[in-house]
């Protein structure tokens, strides 16, 4: 083990700890469990390990004078203020590619338990209610029309797997991607009016905040069906709530939240979602990829070699 001090920000997993506890002297979420700790030791951290879902604050950096890079394990880092690190010269980095496969899994995983009605089917078996009666008939995944917002790796991944359940697929993104096959939309109200499943796969932060609000649910209307795989400040998690309500959509299948890990009471007690917590791309093989790609941005920046994957503004 060196002598270079880190600060995890969450519970990090052990698939990360460990080979983290291995090279460096890591203090896990001191900042928030021993304050008085964190003081002391702050002068001497040198890195942050992150996951997707930590905030890194301009107000955190400025406690840690050494600071010289945050990891973040997560393909996202919309919790980072990367604008504070670039003005202090403190490097980002985070895992893309290796979670493509199973965020876009998920996506497919939460379509069609939604329209299939996997969760109620497991419970109506389990109740013994079979003998007594029958299931509500559910909806039909193939060759319904799937709207992506977002079409970056993950939503191409997504594309490629609906591709395969022979649905119609149209997207939104800051603009249109020439060397795709799909039908390009310039904005969400318009993909949701043209949409049977809405899948919301756009990076977090505040260009994206609340970019499916209440015009956009109303668009996908009645029969419609949304699908966040993203981030929950992506969605108007009010509007939403209003919109399954009313039946102003039919439906939702939602892997992450505003407030995360509180999810609203009121979307607890629906029928009519799915709901899964924050597990994109927990697989022991990806996350041990992730972890790995984190881990190996440390190495690279305290060897002094180029970072294997820094976040593009960097
Ligand atoms: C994880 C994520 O929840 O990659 C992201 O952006 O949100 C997720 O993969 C998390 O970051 C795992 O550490």
């Amino acid at each position: 083990m060196s002598d270079i001090e880190i600060i995890a920000m969450a519970n990090l997993q052990a698939v990360l700890l460990e080979p983290l506890q291995a090279a460096y002297a890591v203090h896990q979420r001191l900042h928030e469990t021993d304050p008085e700790k964190f003081r002391k030791v702050a002068p001497r951290i040198r890195a942050i390990a992150a996951t997707g879902e930590s905030s890194i604050s301009a107000e955190l950096m400025r406690q840690l004078p050494a600071l010289e890079i945050i990891s973040v394990m997560g393909v996202g880092y919309d919790g980072v203020d990367v604008a504070a690190a670039q003005a202090r010269g403190v490097a980002v980095t985070h895992t893309p590619g290796v979670l493509n496969d199973d965020v876009a899994d998920l996506a497919m995983a939460l379509m069609l338990a939604w329209a299939r009605q996997l969760p109620r089917a497991d419970r109506f078996v389990r109740a013994g209610q079979w003998p007594a009666g029958s299931m509500p008939l559910g909806r039909r995944v193939s060759g319904a029309r799937l709207g992506i917002v977002g079409m970056g790796r993950i939503g191409q991944a997504i594309a490629q797997r609906a591709s395969a359940f022979g649905m119609r697929i149209a997207y939104t993104a800051r603009s249109a991607k020439a060397d795709l096959p799909h039908r390009y939309l310039p904005t969400a109200a318009a993909l949701a009016a043209q949409s049977d499943f809405l899948v919301v796969i756009t990076p977090g932060g505040t260009g994206t905040r609340q970019l499916i609000d209440a015009e956009v649910l109303a668009a996908l209307g009645p029969q419609g069906c949304l699908v966040n795989v993203a981030r929950g400040s992506v969605i108007d998690e009010g509007a939403l709530i209003a919109a399954l309500e009313s039946g102003a959509i039919a439906g939702a299948a939602l892997d992450v939240f505003d407030n995360e890990p509180h999810v609203p009471q009121a979307l607890r007690e629906m029928d009519n979602v799915v709901l899964t917590p924050h597990i994109g791309s927990a697989t022991g093989e990806t996350r041990r990829a992730m972890a790995d790609l984190a881990l190996a941005n440390l190495q690279a920046h305290f060897a002094g070699n180029a970072l294997l994957s820094p976040v593009p503004e960097c």
